[in-house]
């Protein structure tokens, strides 16, 4: 018999932000465990998500996307993505194969050029391409980097994604099952909680506000019949309280009804959020209450 041998590893998901890697995460999982939005910056921690095959398990790092660092969160950010290169067995560095390429992917490009670990090119939101540019966005990436594979695909529609699969898949050696199968992310439970009400404030404030913005999940009650979640809100200015809150507590309850469905769909079950807001000035700038808030320096 010839069998074909278990495969695992580490894939590092890579780009500018907004290319889609927490998009494609999570329809790799088959779960929303990363959150997603068209604004830059929303990712701000690493995140693996766990996809177990019959023929091997693929352990993806998603990243916060790779842009010029402006504080000290930034800088943090740009630094861990540049070890995280050689620490894994593959890098999918995707583009948003909707537009040509541009500096941003030029500038990853050449630094992932001079690096040993294996690169293949996701060209993602092939939906959104007309016919008749296919071929000159593709040949644009390609010049980038013209020994990766390219592969075309859709983190919203799926199209392509089986062979993206296979492909990372065949890109890592043989190996143990690093993870139980039924896992799908190394992150507790709590943390995605906190992400999907960062999503929501995404979702619902705008321009600097999301970026002040830090969710702390202070306490967790389970009871046969509901999960009780309190949890923080930080920011750095009273005016931001003010908008978080809104209009009559108009703007938290919205937040806190959306976030609390989402959390019913991660935990299959009942939940009651609580929401409170705190403010902590600089809490971006000081490395004690970053760590305080779960950042790894
Ligand atoms: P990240 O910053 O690279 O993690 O990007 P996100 O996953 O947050 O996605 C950024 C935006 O692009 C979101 O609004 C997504 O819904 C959207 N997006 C991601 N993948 C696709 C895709 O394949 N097609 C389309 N049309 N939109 C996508
Ligand atoms: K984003
Ligand atoms: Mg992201």
């Amino acid at each position: 018999m010839n069998a074909t041998p278990f495969r695992s590893g580490f894939v590092a998901l890579l780009g500018r932000p907004n290319v889609g890697k927490s998009t494609l995460l999570n329809y790799l999982v088959g779960q929303k465990i990363a959150i997603t939005s068209p604004t830059a910056q929303t990712t701000r921690q690493r995140l693996r998500g766990i996809v177990t095959l019959p023929e091997g398990q693929m352990i993806l790092v998603d990243t916060p996307g790779i842009h010029k660092p402006h504080h000290r969160l930034g800088e943090i950010l740009v630094k861990n993505a540049q070890t995280l290169v050689r620490s894994v067995d593959v890098v999918l560095l995707l583009v948003d194969g909707s537009q040509p390429a541009g500096t941003g992917d030029g500038f990853i490009a050449q630094g992932l050029a001079t690096q040993k670990t294996p690169v293949l090119l996701g060209l993602n939101k092939q939906d959104l391409v007309a016919d008749e540019q296919g071929e000159r966005i593709t040949a644009s990436y390609q010049a980038l980097l013209p020994a990766a594979p390219l592969l075309p695909f859709s983190a919203v529609t799926g199209q392509g994604i089986p062979e993206l699969q296979a492909q990372l898949l065949q890109a890592l050696p043989p190996g143990p099952c690093y993870y139980p199968p039924e896992m799908v992310t190394d992150q507790p439970e709590r943390f995605i909680m906190a992400e999907l009400i960062r999503e929501q404030i995404f979702h619902l404030t705008r321009e600097e506000v999301p970026h002040a913005v830090a969710v702390v999940v202070e306490r967790v009650e389970e009871t046969p019949k509901i999960t009780r979640i309190f949890a923080a809100i930080v920011v750095e200015r009273p005016s931001q309280k003010a908008i978080i809150i809104g209009n009559q507590g108009q703007m938290l309850k919205t937040i806190g009804s959306q976030a609390r469905q989402e959390m019913q769909k991660l935990i299959s079950g009942p939940v009651y959020l609580q929401l409170f807001v705190k403010v902590e000035p600089k809490w971006r700038q000081t490395p004690r209450l970053l760590q305080d808030l779960g950042y790894r320096l």
